[in-house]
């Protein structure tokens, strides 16, 4: 009947997984230099997906030529040019976009409901945007010649690979520059994928390199003398090294690092509303997210009832086979990533948190970690201070908005946040008080291709989307415009 809904899994067989891929250098698909492979499989069952290329020095170097050598003629197209390749590669993402979303929640491991309806809108939506913009340079108070910088070196994490691959190819594309980017070793097959699709759209060759492999080729790559640009995401220990690394260069550094976000719960707010704000901001991805809220700050006069509503719907949530469609938890990316989590959580309750998970049967196969929540959480807590990045929320209470925002702010982090409360002069009053890159109201995890995103402290620093991500691919420009 109309009122059954109940869709098919995702048929994985949408999607052609070669058993092997190369490193895609100068437009082709090549074995790396000493022949090194390694495989990535599938999280939530951990069969072997494929096996790919591992990229080493040599390889760096090769790239990074193919690169600067496409440099000259792809900097030198007028802007329109470039943005029809870019129009064409976004049109060629939404045409493949079933293909890539079984693809990345294969490799990733993430329900198909969110690659399905968050990360590949949100791919599309990027190239679009930055096609938007690279006719428009010279108009937007950049100078007569915007100039780009040079060869962006480019390392990912795993947690949105396409969709990081996304923030950082398009503006860096739209701006004149050429890319040598390294997806993360337990998430190479989206970003191969990727060149293929450039192949597709016709991208003249040597503008975008793809090298898969560890985070020794990801060093060789922001250290090469050659690259003019570092654009990271990724841990915060790996960013610092990697400022340590090009300090004394004239390299123009992007670093996007972790987060500890605070979601604010006044006692004024949508009950029913928060909830769900607060599910997806910590559980979204299985709270593998930067930004997630993985601190729930929650004025002590509702937190009784806000606990109780919270444990109902987590009591709801479907894990399980990530390319069902009724999925909200997936597993998590990696059996590393899964110890990690699992580590951190038993501080919880070995420090004096209180610990509850929903009743949940977790697959025999694969990554798998229940959606868990710390209660009588103080901010002495591990779980209140390490990044997780896990389905883990932790409970702390506040008196007064003042309790709130300091609260908020004692974290070596500061990325993101979220406030909820029916009081507009509130949301602006608290937001402006918040060390936080984006703060949400009312919403969380809203993206859009407009919005800078980037972080204060720990987080790292320059933002990515939006007219701001623009800046981080162009040279300030010359006093009289001359190049
Ligand atoms: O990150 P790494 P990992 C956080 C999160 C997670 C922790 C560890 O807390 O639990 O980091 O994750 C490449 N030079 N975040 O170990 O190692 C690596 O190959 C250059 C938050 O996966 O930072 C991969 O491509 N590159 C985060 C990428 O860096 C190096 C997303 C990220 O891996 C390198 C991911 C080196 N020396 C993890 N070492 C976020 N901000 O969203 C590794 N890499």
């Amino acid at each position: 009947s109309l009122f059954e809904y109940a869709p098919a899994p995702e048929s994985r067989s949408v999607v052609d997984i070669a058993p092997s891929y190369g490193l895609f250098i100068d437009g082709e698909f090549t074995d790396a230099a000493d022949g090194k492979v390694f495989k990535t499989v599938s999280p939530s069952s951990e069969e072997v997906l494929s096996e790919v290329a591992q990229a080493g020095a040599a390889d760096v170097d090769r790239a990074v030529k193919a690169a600067r050598k496409a440099f000259e003629k792809w900097s030198a197209l007028p802007g329109s040019e470039r943005a029809k390749y870019l129009f064409r590669i976004a049109r060629i993402i939404q045409e493949r976009s079933r293909e890539l979303a079984v693809l990345e929640t294969l490799d990733n491991g993430k329900p198909i409901k969110e690659t399905r309806d968050a990360d590949l809108p949100l791919v599309a939506a990027h190239f679009f945007y930055y096609a938007g913009w690279a006719d428009k340079l010279d108009h937007a108070g950049y100078g007569p010649n915007p100039r780009p910088l040079g060869v962006a070196g480019q390392v990912i994490p795993w947690n949105f690979p396409l969709l990081m691959l996304a923030w950082k190819i398009a503006p860096a594309l739209a701006t004149g520059n050429t890319v040598v980017l390294k997806p993360a070793e337990t998430t190479p097959l989206s970003a191969l994928f990727f060149a293929d699709i450039c192949r597709q759209a016709g991208l003249p060759k040597g503008v975008v390199n793809i090298l898969t492999g560890y985070g020794d080729a990801g060093a060789a790559l922001v250290e090469h003398p050659d690259v003019n640009k570092v654009a990271f995401t990724g841990s915060t220990a790996v960013g610092k090294a990697i400022a340590r690394s090009i300090a004394g260069t004239d390299k123009k550094v992007t670093l996007e690092l972790g987060g500890k976000g605070a979601n604010i719960v006044f006692d004024d707010a949508p009950i029913d509303q928060a909830v769900e704000g607060i599910v997806n901001g910590i559980f979204f991805n299985q709270g593998q997210v930067c930004c997630a809220g993985s601190r729930l700050l929650v004025q002590e006069s509702i937190h009784d009832e806000l606990l109780d509503s919270l444990k109902r719907r987590l009591s709801t949530l479907r894990l399980g086979d990530p390319l069902d469609k009724n999925t909200d938890i997936g597993a998590i990316n990696s059996a590393e990533q899964l110890a990690r989590i699992t580590a951190l959580a038993d501080t919880g309750e070995a420090e004096g948190a209180e610990r509850w998970s929903p009743a949940c049967e977790l697959p025999s196969a694969g990554y798998w970690f229940a959606p868990t929540l710390f209660s009588n959480v103080t901010q002495a807590h591990t779980v209140a201070r390490d990044e997780i990045f896990g389905p883990v929320l932790s409970v702390l209470t506040f008196r007064t908005p003042d309790e709130a925002v300091a609260k908020a702010n004692n974290s070596q982090y500061g990325l993101s946040a979220g406030i909820w409360t029916e009081k507009g002069s509130r949301i602006l009053a608290v937001a402006n008080q918040l060390r936080a890159g984006v703060v949400w109201a009312n919403t969380f995890n809203k993206f859009d291709p407009t919005s800078p995103f980037g972080g204060y402290k720990e987080s790292g620093f320059g933002r990515e989307g939006g007219r701001h991500g623009l800046e981080g691919y162009l040279a300030p420009s010359h006093p009289k415009g001359e190049r």
